[in-house]
C-alpha cells in the first residue's frame, strides 16, 4: 500500500474563518458579517471579525506550514476584499489584491504549492441586496466570471485553482435550512423569507453555471500561457445501506450520494442532472439551456473531494416532503444489525469511518472516469476538546488516529483499486470559526489561543501529518 512520489499534501482553510481584518485595507463586508450580526445564527455569538487574525499574520502562517513539512496549502480569497461591492462595474481593490498576489509569492519562496479556492461562501453583501446573490441567475454568474478574470490575471503563479468549496452547503445550508448565510429557509420561526422546496435548487444551478464560466475563461484566456488547472470542491459522506439485503435501501445509499454530489458532478462530467432527482423535484430542478449545458459539460480538471463521514441509509416508504433535499431516505448511526458507524465527535453530523473514504473515492472514480482526485479536505472535530485542558488538547490521539487511518484508506484506493488521488489537504492548519458552531468546536490541527494573542501551536496530529504522508509516498 503506497502513494505515488509525486503525491503533494499539506493544510486547508478558509478566508472567513482565519482571517480577521474584516474592516483592513478596503475590503467590503460579506453576506457572513451580516449573518453573524443575526441574534441566535452563531452558537457562541461570535463572528469571523478577528478569528486567527491571518489576515496580519501571513509570515507566521507560511513558517508555521514550512515546520511541519507542508508540500501544499488550500485557502480562499475573500472576494469582497477583491472587489468590495463584488459587482462587474464595481472598483477592484488593489491593495486587496496585491495582499493575496505576495501571499503566494511567499508561499512559492518557502517551497509550498498554492491552492486557491475563489469562493468560500463569503460572497460580497453587496450583491446580496444588490439582486438576491446566488439566487440570479444572470447576474451573479457573470459577476463571478468578472471577479475570477481579476484574480487570475494577477496571480499567475497559482496553478491550482477551485471555483467553489461545497456548492452543496452554499445551496442546502444558505436556502433550505437556512443554518448558513444567507440564512433562507421556508421555517418562518427561523427567516422572514426563503422557500425551502425551490431555492435551493436555483442557487444550485446558478453555482454550476458561475463555475462553468471561471473555467471557460480560466481554459481560453489563462490556461494556455499559466498552465495551470482548475476544477470544483464538492462534499459528499460515505454510505452503506442500512439493510444490504433490503434493495431499496441499496439504492436509496446511491441515491444519497446522487443528491449531494452527482447533484453537481453529472452536469459538469454529462451534462445533465440525476434521473433520480429529477424523478423527484420535476421542474423544481431547473433546466439546462443548450447554452448551458455546454458551458457546464466537460468543465473539471480535476475533481475536489471533501470528505468527514460516512452514514447507514434506509429508504422511506412515504412521500418525499417538499424540502426534502436528501432523496427520501434516512441517515443513521446504527445499521440494522446494531453495527455503530463510528465514534461520536463535536460535530453531531461527524463521525469518523475511514473504510466509508475509499468506497466513496471508488464510487465516484467508477461514475466519473477515474478523474484525477484531490482531497481538499479531510478531518475532524473532537468531543468537548473546547473544554479540555490545553496539554490535553495538544495531545490530540483521537484526530491523530483519524488522520491515520483515512491516509491509509486513500491509499487504499489508490494503489490497490487503481484511483488517481494525486493531494490530500488536511482540514485545517488550525482551529478556526467554524460557521454557525462558532469558536466552540475546534477542527484545528494547530490549536489557536484566543484568549492570548492567537498564538499557533501544533496538536500532535500536526506534527504528525508528516510521518504519516512519508511512510506512505513511494
Ligand atoms: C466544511 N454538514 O463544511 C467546510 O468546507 C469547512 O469550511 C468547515 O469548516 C468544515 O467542513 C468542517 O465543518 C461543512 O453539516 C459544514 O454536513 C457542514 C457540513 C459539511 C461540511
Amino acid at each position: 500500500m503506497s502513494l505515488p512520489s509525486d503525491f503533494t499534501w499539506g493544510f486547508a482553510t478558509a478566508s472567513y474563518q482565519i482571517e480577521g481584518a474584516t474592516e483592513k485595507d478596503g475590503r467590503g463586508p460579506s453576506i457572513w458579517d451580516t449573518f453573524c450580526k443575526i441574534p441566535g445564527k452563531i452558537a457562541d455569538k461570535s463572528d469571523g471579525s478577528v478569528a486567527c487574525d491571518s489576515y496580519n499574520r501571513t509570515a507566521e502562517d507560511i513558517a508555521l506550514l514550512k515546520q511541519l513539512g507542508s508540500k501544499c496549502y488550500r485557502f480562499s480569497l475573500s472576494w469582497s476584499r477583491v472587489i468590495p461591492i463584488g459587482g462587474r462595474n464595481d472598483p477592484v481593490n488593489q491593495a486587496g489584491l496585491d495582499h493575496y498576489r505576495k501571499f503566494v509569492d511567499d508561499l512559492l519562496d518557502a517551497g509550498i504549492e498554492p491552492f486557491i479556492t475563489l469562493y468560500h461562501w463569503d460572497l460580497p453583501d453587496g450583491l446580496e441586496k444588490r439582486y438576491g446573490g446566488l439566487l440570479n441567475r444572470t447576474e451573479f454568474p457573470l459577476d463571478y466570471e468578472n471577479y475570477a478574470r481579476v484574480v487570475f490575471k494577477a496571480i499567475p503563479k497559482c496553478k491550482n485553482w477551485i471555483t467553489f468549496n461545497e456548492p452543496w452547503c452554499s445551496s442546502i445550508l444558505g436556502y433550505s435550512s437556512g443554518f448558513f448565510a444567507p440564512g433562507h429557509t421556508s421555517d418562518r420561526k427561523k427567516s422572514p423569507v426563503g422557500d425551502s422546496a425551490r431555492e435551493p435548487w436555483i442557487v444550485g444551478h446558478n453555482l454550476l453555471l458561475a463555475h462553468g464560466r471561471a473555467v471557460k475563461v480560466y481554459r481560453e484566456e489563462f490556461k494556455p500561457t499559466d498552465k495551470g488547472q482548475i476544477g470544483i470542491t464538492l462534499n459528499g459522506d460515505g454510505v452503506y445501506p442500512w439493510d444490504p439485503e433490503d434493495p431499496a435501501d441499496v439504492e436509496a445509499a446511491d441515491r444519497k450520494i446522487e443528491f449531494a454530489i452527482s447533484w453537481f458532478a453529472d452536469p459538469i462530467y454529462f451534462g445533465k442532472y440525476p434521473d433520480s432527482m429529477r424523478k423527484q423535484l420535476g421542474d423544481r430542478l431547473p433546466e439546462f439551456t443548450d447554452e448551458e449545458r455546454a458551458l457546464v459539460k466537460g468543465s473539471n480538471d480535476f475533481y475536489g473531494m471533501n470528505h468527514y463521514t460516512a452514514n447507514y441509509v434506509k429508504h422511506k416508504t412515504t412521500q418525499p416532503e417538499e424540502d426534502d433535499f436528501l432523496g427520501n431516505l434516512e441517515t443513521l448511526f446504527e445499521s440494522k444489525k446494531g453495527e455503530n458507524i463510528g465514534e461520536e465527535t463535536q460535530s453531531f453530523w461527524l463521525r469518523p469511518n475511514p473504510l466509508g473514504f475509499r468506497n466513496l473515492i471508488n464510487w465516484l472514480s467508477k461514475r466519473y472516469g477515474y478523474p484525477n482526485i484531490y482531497v481538499t479536505e479531510n478531518g475532524t472535530s473532537i468531543k468537548g476538546e473546547n473544554d479540555m485542558p490545553k496539554e490535553q488538547i495538544l495531545q490530540d490521539s483521537f484526530r491523530t488516529k483519524y488522520f491515520r487511518d483515512y491516509a491509509k484508506a486513500m491509499a487504499e484506493a489508490v494503489s490497490e483499486d487503481g484511483c488517481n488521488v494525486k493531494g490530500y489537504m488536511a482540514w485545517s492548519l488550525m482551529d478556526n470559526f467554524e460557521w454557525a458552531e462558532g469558536y466552540e468546536t475546534r477542527f484545528g490541527c494547530c490549536y489557536v489561543d484566543y484568549e492570548n494573542g492567537q498564538v499557533r501551536t501544533p496538536k500532535e496530529s500536526a506534527k504528525e501529518m508528516k510521518g504519516i504522508f512519508d511512510a506512505l509516498i513511494k
